[in-house]
């Protein structure tokens, strides 16, 4: 059976003309134990809540994951699609892509993220199961890691915030092969993995990764820990060809038509290209049929939940908001009107959390060691722990990268949706995760405090200039950007409304005024821009568009200008994406005809020439910040709103 893996990943990237047939090859047999024995889940329906998640973390691998799916009997993965492994519309890209495959958990190929992700899934089951019962969530999250996925730092973060949380249903398999892509492991590594994963908390082991006996007693032995389990599987990578096996070569390219004979032969496997004999293919499919009568049980029991349980999980499952999110973002618009609040935006989000998370229980907080400074802890929340899983706030440990990937997983698994803090300086640390999110179209919410110079002190190393330009940069991220408490809480309602992609939401260590005034039901903030104050007298000489803390500057530019009868109007920008999401129509009436435009914000020019054009002024950054009280720092970068109104009334008299 294990064979038929190999056949499929040899012809497929031969045929593909690229590819890496070294790992399908070499973890064959550990897959065709898991999948066949071990592995819960049901072809006929790859979304089943409670199916075992399977991670290929070593993504390069993807034909692995493929020629299982096919075997296996889902009912996309055909044939042809193997044949058209890496073809444009395939389901069968260079890397295996969430979304576009069904069978896929999550998209992989940057190293280490994979496993993160894995802990992610883990930290979600276990969630669930604490709220709902082990009747209705008990599955295991099993992950394929390769040496790589293993040297990458990232590994670090994810074992050791694992191994904290005793994530006893996490079992990875490592495809401890020896080889990468430079060629022996021994020219970059000596790390002993068993010893470092138990160093971290998990129970380790080492097995031969080709004797199906000890595969299938590792993987026994690892349902019943009380902590992760790492099984080393001792493999030959491109297992069966003759000469490239157990070398760099097989690694990532096609083994040629005479080694693919060569292998086809050492292996006794003589059925031609694609096709897989009768008989094999038949067991195959017998073991993807394992799974639907426990499916089927699930689904009974399910069944037979009280009705508010029922509704609830489903309705969680589904990744549907409470209809009580509305009501509650209204009433906390009204407090403020009544009431408004001279904050910072990351207490302004404090504000908005108590509220928020007593009406959406899906919300998982959490922060990488700054949870006082991010404010994403509300008094109500209880420590997610080893020895409460029912908790919603996770202490991520300074691990930012592991956090961001780990949130990943969780909004994957579903049921949950996750959102956590760092500075946004430290984006940098979760980025790589944080495009995953992007491209995967996932719900994860990152608060990113201490959003500009306007942190002070800490200086240029902890103050963001280039990053919410960086940001913007990645598609499909919505990058909020508040000025006030009510455009704090309308941005945390369109994050949350957000079921497609990430954001983040980037807030202020300082004080800010709350610039609106009296309640307004509608979400002004959902346009990604609007206009916040009209100019006046008459029609606008100058638009002075800002985000966040700098809407402030911009307002008391307007007054410095309206002095000198110069009308001006100023356009809060919350979100850029919204923005340009907007109709054509509807850009032009916010952006507006103003003869001077100028932008405000606390960072780099780039992207706001789409707004101002690239003859608008620009107040902001052109290079790092100082360490000093922020006030002052605002002074000497020239970020006030003297300086706004002269650079308006300069423009002005050229024009
Ligand atoms: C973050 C990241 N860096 C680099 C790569 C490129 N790359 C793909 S596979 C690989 C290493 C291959 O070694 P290993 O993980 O042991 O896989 P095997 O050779 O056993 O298939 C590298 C460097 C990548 N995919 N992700």
């Amino acid at each position: 059976m294990a064979n038929a893996i190999r056949a499929l990943a040899m012809d497929a990237v031969e045929q593909a003309k690229c590819g890496h047939p070294g790992l399908p090859m070499g973890a064959a047999d550990v897959a065709t134990v898991l999948f066949t024995r071990f592995l819960k889940f049901d072809p006929a329906d790859p979304a089943w809540p409670d199916r075992d998640r399977f991670v290929l973390s070593a993504g390069h691998g993807s034909m692995l994951l493929y020629a299982l799916l096919h075997l296996l009997g889902y009912e996309a993965m055909t044939i042809d699609e193997i044949k058209r492994f890496r073809q444009l519309g395939s389901l069968t890209p260079g890397h295996p892509e969430y979304g576009h495959t069904p069978g896929v958990e999550t998209t992989t190929g940057p190293l280490g993220q994979g496993l993160a992700n894995a802990v992610g899934m883990a930290i979600a089951e276990r969630h669930l199961a604490a709220l709902f019962c082990s009747e209705i969530v008990d599955h295991t999250t099993y992950v394929l890691a390769s040496d790589g996925d293993l040297m990458e730092g990232i590994s670090q973060e994810a074992i050791a915030l694992a191994g904290h949380l005793k994530l006893n249903k996490l079992v990875v398999l490592f495809d401890d092969n020896g080889i990468s892509i430079d060629g022996p492991l021994a020219l970059a590594d000596s790390v002993d993995q068993v010893q470092r994963f138990e160093s971290a908390g998990w129970a380790a082991t080492r097995i031969n990764g080709h004797d199906p006996a000890a595969i299938a007693a590792a993987l026994e032995t690892a349902k019943t820990s009380d902590r992760p389990s790492l099984i080393a599987c001792r493999t030959t990578i491109g297992f069966g060809a003759p000469t490239k096996g157990g070398t760099e070569k097989c690694h990532g390219s096609p083994l040629g038509a005479e080694e693919i004979a060569a292998a086809r032969q050492k292996l006794g496997w003589s059925a031609p290209a694609f096709e897989i004999p009768p008989a094999i293919c038949a067991r195959w499919r017998a073991a993807g049929e394992r799974g639907r009568p426990a499916r089927l049980a699930w689904q009974k029991r399910v069944a037979a939940l009280q009705p508010d349980t029922r509704a609830e999980f489903e309705r969680r499952i589904r990744g549907e908001l409470p209809g009580k999110l509305a009501a509650s973002v209204r009433e906390l618009k009204e407090k403020l009107s009544a009431a408004p609040k001279e904050i910072a935006t990351r207490a302004a989000s404090e504000f908005a959390l108590e509220a928020l998370t007593a009406v959406v229980p899906d919300m998982i907080g959490g922060s990488a060691d700054l949870t006082g400074s991010n404010n994403t802890r509300t008094k109500a929340m209880k420590v997610l722990s080893a020895s409460d899983y029912a908790g919603r706030f996770v202490h991520y440990g300074v691990r930012e990268h592991g956090m961001a990937a780990a949130m990943n997983g969780i909004a994957l698994h579903g049921g949950v949706i996750p959102y956590s803090g760092t500075f946004l300086v430290f984006s940098d640390y979760c980025r790589p995760a944080i495009r995953l999110a992007a491209l995967m179209g996932q719900r994860v919410i990152h608060v990113m405090t201490h959003d500009s110079i306007g942190l002070g002190e800490d200086g240029p190393t902890h103050q963001p200039v280039e990053h919410l330009a960086a940001l913007r940069a990645i598609p499909n991220l919505k990058v909020f950007r508040p000025c006030d408490a009510v455009e704090t809480a309308e941005c945390w309602q369109l994050a949350l409304e957000t079921k497609d992609g990430p954001s983040v939401l980037a807030l202020t260590r300082q004080n800010v005024p709350q610039l609106r005034h009296g309640f307004d039901e509608r979400n002004r903030c959902a346009g990604g821009a609007y206009e916040l104050i009209a100019a006046e007298p008459g029609t606008a000489a100058v638009s002075l568009f800002a985000s966040g803390s700098e809407v402030a500057v911009a307002v008391a530019a307007r007054k410095i200008l309206a002095d000198r009868k110069i009308p001006a109007r100023v356009v809060s920008v919350p979100c850029f994406e919204l923005l340009f999401a907007a109709t054509a129509h509807e850009r032009a009436a916010v952006i507006g005809r103003a003869k001077v435009n100028v932008a405000i914000e606390a960072g780099i020019r780039q992207g706001w020439d789409a707004i101002i054009g690239s003859d608008g002024t620009f107040v902001g950054m052109t290079g790092f910040g100082a360490s000093a009280p922020y006030k002052e720092l605002y002074q000497h970068f020239g970020i006030t709103p003297e300086k706004v109104a002269e650079a308006a009334l300069e423009r002005i008299k050229k024009s």
